[in-house]
């Protein structure tokens, strides 16, 4: 049996500790993966405090090694293949098919049965090990080994690039482009400043929207600067909400999973308004609707779309979108990784680094 440094947990209880755990390698496998780096993020540090009620341990085991934000190198690989060879830099993907139709057609992502697994989260160990085994069919290659300082961000960003195409869809019931068919002119609120925040708020302002990040907080100088760096305008709604109620928004997306947030925002939305729901946060005190919500979601053809997870040719559209924003941007896009670590430090699974956009750890 191989053993390999990796980080842990014991779902749904959660916690977090480090040790060297067995390296499995099954039949399928054909590709060995060194771990350079992972990214931490809300849904990590959601199953370490156990607040993530969704996850669970592989069959027949008390432990779940965590982590689904990585950027891998092939160490070995075992099958010919066209596409990959030792030394590639690629992504794996989290989710990996059960068998209902999305599963079978690559769309694991919109899986209806619930039999899915998620590296990391779900039934499945995760990526925060120094290296595993897998197989050539869910991984994706960094088309550029220049992009090394910013890959890590392609597994976060997939999320954002299907949020983006759920918007597409849902909003396509009436027009919602400006005269123009283009979105100058409308705005997009965004809910949180974490990485999912920055990544959807960069996203939006590639579309053409007017972006408004909004915290119940101020954020820290060097993250109003990258904002400034990317268009976006922060507001502190503690402070001041009358820049965000006041002209409305046309699509709001969370990513704090606050129902009270949530709603107060809800209800700044236009006509054929599109709320995406993102964020997710098991212990967020409750929030009431009343009738009169109820009609002004109905009059105005609001639309609510929930969105998890993306499918392989999102990660592979994520990779376009950061080459160009690295060379769009320059350093600014590598700022928003604001701590690297060592596996060792776990005190990063329970208390975000001040300043934090994205954290990652290094092997
Ligand atoms: P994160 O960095 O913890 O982001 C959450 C953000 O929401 C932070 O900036 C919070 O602020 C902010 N927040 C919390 N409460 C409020 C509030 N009442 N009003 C305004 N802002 C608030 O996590 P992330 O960016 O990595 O991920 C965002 C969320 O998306 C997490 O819940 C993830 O579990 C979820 N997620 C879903 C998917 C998917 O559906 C994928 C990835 C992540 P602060 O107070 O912490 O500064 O596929
Ligand atoms: C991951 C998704 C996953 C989701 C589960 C996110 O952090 O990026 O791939 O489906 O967590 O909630
Ligand atoms: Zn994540």
């Amino acid at each position: 049996m191989e053993y390999a440094k990796s980080i842990y947990t014991n779902a749904p209880g959660g916690g977090v500790k480090i040790d060297k755990l067995p390296v499995q390698r099954l039949p399928e496998h054909n590709v060995r993966l060194k771990v350079l780096l992972n990214g931490m993020c809300g849904t990590d540090r959601g199953i370490v405090s156990g607040g993530l009620s969704f996850a669970y341990n592989p069959q027949n085991s008390d432990k779940l090694i965590i982590g689904h934000e990585s950027l891998c190198i092939i160490d070995e690989i075992y099958a010919e293949s066209e596409e990959f060879k030792v030394g590639d830099l690629v992504v794996p993907v989290v989710r990996r098919p059960g068998d209902c139709v999305n599963c079978k057609i690559g769309r694991q992502d919109n899986c209806s049965d619930g039999k899915k697994h998620e590296a990391g989260i779900t039934g499945m160990d995760g990526f925060m090990r120094e290296y595993f085994y897998d197989s050539l069919d869910y991984i994706v290659k960094v088309p550029d080994k220049e992009m090394i300082d910013v890959a890590v961000l392609t597994e976060p960003l997939k999320n954002v690039v299907k949020g983006f195409e759920v918007f597409d869809i849902v909003s396509k019931r009436a027009i919602f482009a400006n005269e123009y068919s283009t979105f100058e002119g409308k705005r997009c609120l965004v809910i949180g400043s974490g990485s999912e925040a920055f990544l959807y708020s960069m996203m939006a302002r590639e579309h053409g929207f007017d972006v408004i990040m909004t915290n119940r907080h101020p954020i820290e100088d060097k993250k109003l600067e990258i904002c400034e760096r990317f268009g976006i305008n922060f507001v502190d709604y503690s402070a001041d909400a009358s820049q965000i109620t006041g002209p409305g928004n046309d699509l709001l997306i969370d990513t704090s999973g606050d129902p009270g947030t949530i709603f107060r925002f809800l209800k700044t939305l236009n006509y054929n308004g599109v709320l995406i729901l993102f964020g997710t946060n098991g212990r967020a005190p409750p929030a009431q609707l009343n009738g009169n919500d109820i009609d002004f979601f109905i009059e105005r053809n609001i639309t609510v779309a929930g969105t998890v997870d993306a499918a392989k040719i999102h990660y592979i559209k994520a990779l376009e979108y950061l080459r160009k924003w690295k060379y769009a941007y320059g350093n600014t896009l590598s700022q928003l990784i604001t701590g690297t670590y060592r596996p060792e430090d776990l005190e990063i699974f329970t208390k975000k680094p001040a300043g934090e956009i994205k954290t990652v750890i290094k092997w």
